[in-house]
């Protein structure tokens, strides 16, 4: 395909890393894990609500083993900022727990290890590597902290409880990385399923495959390159715009608002991030039921509204996106375009028939002067053992 940025193969990351592992600690790692990214096809900034998700076959690898006394030992092998690639850590204790630090990315690392779920942890040296783009709207982190906890099950077993598991992960991202975030990326980095999106409920944490196999209809993943980050204000000035207009409203959460409780009760900002969310979630619910029905074009639709939504409404996207989207949505055979994730940068997301594929990734590098990259997606199983450790 033209202009496709080859998919990174599992076997080829895994490879880098025992390398690497072998180079840094000597020896052969015990174990070795493997965790997804995701892309949203729909329902963004509504995962405190509902979000229909779909994962990316792009992942985090991290391979490792358990060693004594209470050091750790971790290296990444991932493109990252100029932060130091290794980073040394004792196991918590209750009167010592980890904190955050630098380098940043080990913030990840460190909140799963304080927030897993059975103990005692031994002591391990691991080595990381992805090839989810960072700062691309494609969860890097999350993918990084389910692997991170699939990694650990292996030196020390929980309930395998898989929702606690994507809960643990998500709080480590709220304590260690200071990111208000919601439950879908951890959720399907845990929980996808192979040739399917997740329609979840982001209330009762249930999940709804819905089937995706359909040979004539490609995902195309386009990378903006603008880098995003939500570690920023943005992201979590919207979450608490949300929640005080549900304050203002007297409900839990906007789950449980309509457009029409709105009136008069909110000022002018407010009121547009909380009428996103409401039409984003009825969107999100029609949008799985035109995908049950293979009804492309009213799904295609669905996705346009909800980016003009962003872009409007909730003001998280960005020139370079909306730029991206408008190019997708000129070409014959595409039935629709969007951010996702995050926003402020990072990817849009486009459902089209599969031989419009080449003529769409051209076009949209005639009208992006950004130079941007390609990803062709299939919905992947959730976070898995290449190598399990041996007893
Ligand atoms: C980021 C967050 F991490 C998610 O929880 C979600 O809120 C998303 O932005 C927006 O839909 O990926």
């Amino acid at each position: 395909m033209a202009g496709d940025e080859s998919v990174a193969d599992v076997g080829a990351l895994l490879a880098a890393a025992r390398r690497v592992y072998e180079q840094s600690y000597g020896g052969e790692a015990q174990v070795a894990v493997c965790a997804p990214g995701r892309v949203n096809l729909i329902g963004e900034h509504t995962d405190y609500n509902q979000g229909l998700v779909l994962l990316l076959p792009l992942v985090t690898v991290i391979v490792g083993s358990s060693t004594s006394g209470h050091s750790c030992s971790i290296e990444t092998i991932t493109e990252s900022a100029d932060e130091p690639r290794r980073v040394d850590f004792d196991l918590p204790t209750e009167s010592s727990p980890l904190t955050r630090g630098q380098p940043a990315w080990a913030n990840y690392v460190k909140g799963v290890v304080q927030h897993y779920r059975a103990q005692p942890l031994p002591a391990f040296k691991a080595v990381i590597t992805s090839s989810v783009p960072l700062g691309g709207g494609l969860s890097s982190s999350a993918s990084l902290e389910v692997a991170m906890y699939t990694f650990l099950q292996q030196l020390c077993p929980d309930d395998g409880d898989k929702v606690a598991k994507a809960v643990a992960c998500q709080k480590a991202e709220h304590t260690h990385a200071k990111v208000p975030c919601g439950i879908m990326d951890q959720f399907v980095s845990v929980l996808g399923k192979e040739g399917h999106a997740l329609l979840i409920d982001c209330r009762s944490l249930e999940a709804t495959p819905v089937p995706l196999t359909d040979p004539n209809l490609v995902i195309l993943i386009t990378n903006s390159n603008v880098r995003h980050s939500l570690t920023g204000s943005e992201y979590p000035s919207r979450r608490k715009q949300c929640e005080n207009a549900a304050a203002i409203l007297g409900k839990s959460s906007l789950r449980d608002a309509t457009v029409q409780d709105l009136e008069n009760r909110l000022d002018s900002v407010t009121y547009q991030r909380a009428q996103h969310v409401i039409e984003e979630i009825e969107r999100t619910a029609q949008a799985a039921e035109a995908l049950k029905k293979g009804a492309y074009q009213e799904f295609g639709k669905l996705m346009v509204e909800s980016h003009n939504s962003l872009r409007d409404l909730y003001e998280v996207s960005c020139p370079e996106l909306d730029v991206l989207v408008a190019a997708a949505m000129e070409v014959d055979g595409v039935f629709g375009s969007r951010m996702t994730g995050g926003g402020f940068g990072g990817c849009t997301v486009t459902l089209l028939q599969a031989d419009a594929t080449d003529r769409t990734i051209k076009h949209i590098q005639e009208r992006y002067s950004g130079h941007p990259t390609f990803y062709r997606t299939t919905p992947s199983e959730g976070a898995w053992v290449i190598s399990p450790v041996e007893n």
